[in-house]
């Protein structure tokens, strides 16, 4: 049977919009990027709500924030719902806070219905999930998953100077009242609901996606140096240009990448040049370079084709050349007996659903390392996303709210001694 009345959507867009306002853009869309004062806002919020259901609130050293309800078997692993409340600086409403406020009506719906179920759930908003400002991207559920210590990444350096040590003291600091968990609590099984940042869901008209699998992505720092030089004196054979290698290589690998392999994905988010004078040769050039591929050797032979474009560019100019890993996550495949749990609410609610592979990687690609997980997407207009302009239709929200309702109530109240899934 089906739940799905229980869910409250008037108050889920509420919450949606209230949650929007906090790093508001003139744009209409946020900036709370990880461990800002927005960040930390929007935390607080959920924190307070969390306190006034009578939730408990918890956070670990990773400031990953947990919103718990008990179950009546409360020492059995948790159902974990939730996604993440970081943005990007120019990002949409819905990327994130879609899922951890989803996740936390589920838990007010269930209060609300005074449902008790076996398992205690817990509701996660993990920490920088979107590596913007502090790379790499999913470092709260990384050092979850136990797959790095959150302090390896202490000296990170935030592009307006902070260091992440202190954002990351400062942000459990300001949530004192959310205890900090010194162990990881056990999980059943992670159920991520997101938007889908790309357009088959609302191009299909299908309401629900079942996500089965998340691509891998690898992102590199590509520095060229070359030599500051005259712009008006210095013949072509002479010039040591870090720019015209840069654009050189970029073009190469834009004219290839995505034309040889349309499953493949090459972005240059981020150019800086120095010195930045317009009669100068730039001395140095350093580019990132977001490479993504379902198929790990793939994704690897990717790689190697940047390096060895980014080689012969350096060389054509005269540059020396610098190639720094910043993030490399392999593809991930999710639990099929979750992804069943998924199809079998949505045939149990009378809703549309489609398998799918998410081009996007998310927190749930890390938590799969250690307890069984699977996403749930809901369509997002022209598919469009990590943009001010990214929407989602209410009834598509309130669907996805009930659908992780029913998914969520089917494994908290899943055979008790089962430790694991399948
Ligand atoms: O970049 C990503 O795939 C994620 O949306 N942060
Ligand atoms: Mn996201
Ligand atoms: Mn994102």
């Amino acid at each position: 049977m089906s739940f799905a009345a229980a869910v409250n959507g008037s108050r889920l867009l509420r919450s949606l919009a209230e949650f929007a306002a906090i790093g508001a853009t003139p744009a209409g869309g946020v900036n709370r990027q990880a461990l800002s004062p927005e960040d930390r806002a929007a935390r607080r919020l959920l924190a307070e709500r969390a306190q006034a259901r009578g939730f408990s609130i918890f956070q670990d050293e990773a400031a990953n924030l947990f919103v718990r309800r008990r179950g009546n078997h409360d020492g059995l692993p948790a159902v974990l719902i939730g996604s993440h409340l970081d943005s990007q600086p120019t990002g949409g409403r819905f990327d994130g806070a879609l899922g951890t406020l989803s996740a936390f009506e589920v838990l007010e719906a269930i209060e609300d219905a005074g449902i008790a179920t076996v398992r205690p759930i817990e509701v996660v908003a993990f920490t920088n999930e979107e590596g913007c400002r502090y790379a790499p991207g999913c470092m709260g559920s990384m050092a979850f998953a136990g797959l790095h210590a959150i302090n390896e990444w202490n000296a990170a350096a935030a592009p307006d100077g902070t260091h992440l040590a202190q954002d990351l003291a400062d942000t459990l600091a300001a949530l004192p009242e959310a205890m900090i968990r010194p162990e990881r609590p056990e999980v059943f099984a992670f159920i991520e609901l997101h938007i889908e940042q790309g357009p088959v869901l609302e191009r299909e008209g299908v309401p629900i996606g079942v996500v089965t699998a998340v691509q891998g992505t690898k992102w590199l720092e590509v520095t060229l140096t070359g030599e500051a030089a005259h712009a008006g004196t210095t013949p072509r054979e002479f010039r040591k240009d870090a720019m015209a290698a840069a654009a050189e290589a970029i073009a190469a690998l834009q004219a290839t990448v995505m034309v040889v392999d349309p499953q493949a994905r090459l972005t240059v988010g981020r150019l800086s040049l120095e010195p930045g004078s317009i009669n100068v040769i730039p001395r140095r050039v350093t580019f990132t370079i977001d490479i993504r591929h379902p198929e790990r050797m793939l994704l690897a032979d990717l790689e190697e084709q940047v390096r060895t474009t980014c080689a012969m560019a350096a060389e054509r100019w005269r540059c020396s050349l610098e190639i720094a890993s910043r993030l490399d996550m392999a593809p991930g495949v999710f639990e099929p007996v979750l992804t069943a749990a998924i199809e079998t609410a949505c045939q149990t609610q009378g809703v549309a659903y489609r398998r799918m592979t998410s081009g996007a990687f998310h927190d749930a690609l890390f938590v799969n390392r250690i307890a069984p997980s699977a996403m749930i997407f809901v369509p997002c207009r022209g598919g469009i996303s990590h943009n001010e302009a990214e929407f989602v239709a209410a009834d598509d929200i309130v669907q996805g709210a009930a659908t992780l309702l029913d998914v969520t109530l089917d494994l908290a109240n899943r055979n008790p001694t089962l430790r694991v899934m399948t």
